[in-house]
């Protein structure tokens, strides 16, 4: 008899699905939360008498230290133990027999739970190789890495949006019954495509009326975007992250659940640090902590009164980014902001806000514009208010 505990996330139940494939009937599966693990195997622990006898698997979550212990007494009486995780974290259950972690494959390709127990299954002989299977197992592990974001791999992301779809009973029940019968390809039915399409609508929608809630401020030395959202958080982040690049990072926050969720598309902003702050943590790229009373205060009650960020205007013919002829921004203040070509790979930008030029040029466009919409929120004006202010321009200059 077999006993796995993994996460109740997309690579935990696809660690739980690639079990039942292998043991069927006599592996007991539990989902658990991040917190709730330890709990569960204490209760293990305490209630079952004959935990020597199964072999238990705890995949993708760590344990605290009175379980390590309890789990390194229950392999030295001589049973079977396997620890199987992918986090950076974990590193340090490897000085244990029973503990295997391991982050990277050697082609540099991140490891998931999933995968790590599916190939562990495999080298045992326990589990038969299909197409569909090793397509299945990849899904997951691209999900779970992020690496389907840069692959552009939107199956991975699908398989994760009809997770959220069904119940974990459910979605379960599906995999195995498409994974046993269907074994040349992994693919979605119809009825699951067509939820697909309305599920994807939705989201675009969400998104839509999120990026007219979003707000901006410095928060240390980063500029944040801050918005609330219940749902759709890796959603949010990415396109609210990609629309508004001037943004260090995106903070999602759930004041229901006192959650953040913090996002960045960019390489020089770690928001694993910016949890860290708040007693949270994650990845570079995408982290989370509890919201207590000193986030709350800087991310809910102190940018309350800020109006959310000008969005450009998206129907011009004229006003467009980078054109030769300069273009033109403007804030809710009504300053006017003007990005011209200085020289080949020198931007500067000219403003009456300040009565004089700003002093600074840039290297890029891009860069001037972040400049702007970082520091006095400024967003693309419309042609109408460009062709009057390129106008006034002209006049002025003839009369020189
Ligand atoms: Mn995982």
């Amino acid at each position: 008899m077999y006993k796995l505990y993994t996460h109740n996330d997309l690579d935990g139940v696809g660690g739980g699905i690639v079990a039942k494939l292998a043991f069927g009937d006599k592996v007991d599966v539990r989902y658990n939360s991040v917190m709730g693990l330890d709990t569960q195997l204490e209760r293990l622990f305490d209630h079952e008498k004959k935990l020597d006898q199964y072999h238990l698997f705890i995949t993708d979550l760590s344990i605290n230290e009175e379980n390590t212990k309890r789990v390194e007494e229950l392999h030295r009486s001589g049973a079977k133990v396997n620890f199987i995780d992918h986090h950076k974290t974990a590193l340090h259950f490897n000085e244990y027999d029973w503990g295997s972690v391991r982050v990277e494959y050697e082609d540099g390709r991140l490891t998931s739970a999933t995968s790590l127990l599916y190939e562990h299954l495999l080298e045992n002989k326990w589990i038969q190789k299909t197409k569909a299977l090793d397509e299945f197992v990849e899904l997951v592990r691209q999900y779970d890495t992020w690496e389907w974001d840069k692959n552009d791999n939107i199956k991975a992301k699908h398989l994760n949006d009809l997770f959220f779809m069904f119940s974990i009973d459910e979605f379960e029940e599906k995999m195995l019954e498409r994974l046993t019968t269907q074994k040349d390809s992994f693919e979605f039915d119809e009825f699951e495509q067509k939820l697909l399409l309305m599920e994807e609508d939705k989201i675009e929608r969400y998104v839509r009326r999120k990026k007219r809630e979003l707000v901006q401020t410095f928060i240390d030395d980063y500029c944040a975007g801050i918005v609330h959202a219940e749902s759709y958080h890796s959603e949010l982040g990415n396109e609210l992250g990609k629309e508004y690049p001037h943004l260090d990072y995106i903070a999602i926050l759930n004041v229901g659940g006192k959650k953040i969720s913090f996002r960045t598309i960019h390489a020089h902003v770690d928001v694993s640090a910016v949890a860290g702050q708040f007693g949270g943590g994650g990845h570079a790229k995408a982290s989370g902590c509890s919201m207590g009373k000193d986030a709350f205060e800087q991310y809910v009650i102190d940018i309350y009164p800020l109006d959310p960020i000008r969005q450009d205007a998206f129907k011009n013919r004229y006003n467009v980014k980078e054109s030769p002829k300069g273009t033109l921004y403007e804030n809710r203040q009504g300053d006017k902001f003007f990005i011209y070509p200085q020289a080949e790979n020198k931007w500067g930008i000219e403003t009456k806000a300040k009565e004089s030029q700003l002093n600074e040029s840039f290297a890029d466009f891009q860069s001037a514009e972040n400049y702007l919409k970082r520091n006095y929120a400024a967003a693309l004006s419309r042609d109408d208010i460009y062709v009057n202010y390129l106008i006034d321009y002209y006049i002025k200059e003839k009369n020189k």
